[in-house]
């Protein structure tokens, strides 16, 4: 496909940093040996960390008012898996792929799950799409999808989200995530009891469908496209909506889907301790629902959320077992760029978090110690561990620096004559 995926290529790449990294990391080693803790260990701790990349990641995002494509788009599931591939290759922590449907349904599903063996990856969740319309489907999903006030369109949003428990089967998958933009743009217009009503009439439908090893993850989102209310609108709701349904339902974080300044990290915790929480679509906003890279904004954030996820693992929390997703949208950088700078951001909150001194951390809480415990969270916030990120990759066959490689590799300019635009400008959210 590329000399991106031959290990010489990326051998080669790394042969000019190789000692540097070394350097690098051996001086960190030393720093962290007079803390009493091994680098070796952290390192192990990096190369487990593993987070899936969206599908609907790989080409390039819009608003609603415009999409700028740009060259060489993958323009089927096939070519969106290739790019993928050259992510992981060069990452090495993102061998899943999370699937949106009907977006990426084929006819042969089992060929999709060969190319991906093929690639050296696997199938995350699946995602099912209710909120817009498809060309052969018979009924709209203007005013609704799974709360729509008509049966038949309910049923129809049911039969979808069925349908993608099947395709995930076929992948591999274990989890269906379920969004629905379903609410109203003025007030009155919607019952708001009724259509929760409706909600968890047709989602039990779904989840009793679910295979025994299966989870469903619920996704809020505070938001748009509806924007006086939305049916399952924050954490509340949702949590709520996975009570009712049952231990397989869960509840999942999309970092944009929450009102500005709400406490994320909170939020985690609470999930965490009633075991409810499914798992992250990763992303960083300013404003609303922005889709930005992972920890372009707000890395403190990101770190701090991981703080609760690794505070979780340290405890041996009962039932945790968190889904890391991206769920970005790239609409001035490539996308495989992004979603590399990415994983490494989320990575690297994740080994920061494995750095806090927790047991000085419980301490200072217990002896109402605020500054110092606020400074143990920054002490590992500060450290760079950006040469424990390299040599995982390096050890793992990945490269150094995966953005110099991919640029060096010339993969997007290559592929770009084999992919010829779709022409398609018009607006989009991913
Ligand atoms: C939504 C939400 C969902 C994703 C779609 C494409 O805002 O984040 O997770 O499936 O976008
Ligand atoms: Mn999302
Ligand atoms: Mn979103």
């Amino acid at each position: 496909m590329s000399n991106l995926l031959d290990l010489n290529f990326i051998e080669d790449c790394n042969k000019q940093l190789k000692q540097e990294i070394h350097q690098d990391y051996q001086a960190l080693g030393e720093k962290l040996a007079r803390n009493n803790i091994d680098i070796e260990d952290v390192l192990k701790q990096a190369q487990s960390f593993s987070i899936a990349v969206p599908s609907w990641g790989v080409g390039t995002g819009g608003t609603r008012f415009a999409r700028f494509p740009g060259i060489g788009e993958p323009r089927n599931i096939f070519e969106k898996l290739e790019d993928c591939a050259v992510i992981n290759r060069l990452v090495t922590c993102t061998p899943t792929v999370s699937p949106h449907f009907p977006w990426d349904v084929v006819d042969d599903m089992s060929a999709l799950r060969e190319q991906a063996d093929t690639l050296g990856l696997k199938f995350d969740a699946v995602n099912s799409n209710t909120f817009q319309d498809q060309a052969d489907q018979q009924h709209s999903y203007k005013y609704g999808s799974l709360t729509h006030t008509d049966t038949a369109t309910r049923e129809q949003a049911i039969k979808h989200n069925l349908d993608c428990i099947e395709y995930g089967k076929a992948l591999g998958s274990k989890a269906l995530t379920v969004w629905v933009g379903d609410g109203s743009n003025h007030p009155g217009q919607q019952h708001f009891s009724r259509a929760l009503e409706r909600y968890l009439d047709s989602t039990r439908v779904i989840y009793n469908a679910l295979p025994d090893d299966w989870q469903m993850f619920i996704e809020h989102k505070m938001f748009e496209p509806a924007f006086y209310s939305t049916v399952i609108q924050d954490w509340g709701t949702n949590v709520l909506c996975a009570m009712e349904l049952g231990d397989k339902a869960k509840s999942l974080v999309d970092l944009g889907h929450h009102a500005p300044n709400v406490n994320i990290e909170m939020i985690v915790s609470r999930l965490i301790q009633f075991k409810k929480l499914a798992g992250f679509h990763f992303n960083d906003s300013k404003y609303g629902d922005d889709d930005l890279d992972s920890g372009s904004i707000n890395p403190y954030q990101q770190f701090l959320i991981f703080n609760e996820l690794v505070d979780a693992e340290y405890r041996a929390a009962e039932g945790f077992d968190p889904a890391y997703m991206l769920d970005q949208s790239h609409n001035v950088t490539d996308p495989i760029e992004s979603l590399m700078n990415s994983a490494e951001s989320v990575q690297r909150s994740f080994v920061q978090a494995k750095l806090v001194d927790r047991e000085a951390l419980y301490g200072y809480q217990e002896s109402n110690d605020a500054l110092m415990a606020s400074n143990t969270l920054k002490a590992a916030f500060h450290l760079d561990v950006s040469p424990i990120l390299a040599m995982a990759r390096l050890r793992t066959g990945g490269a150094i620096n995966p953005l110099q490689a991919y640029r060096r590799s010339r993969y997007r300019e290559q592929i770009a004559s084999k992919r010829p635009s779709s022409g398609h400008t018009g607006s989009g959210i991913v």
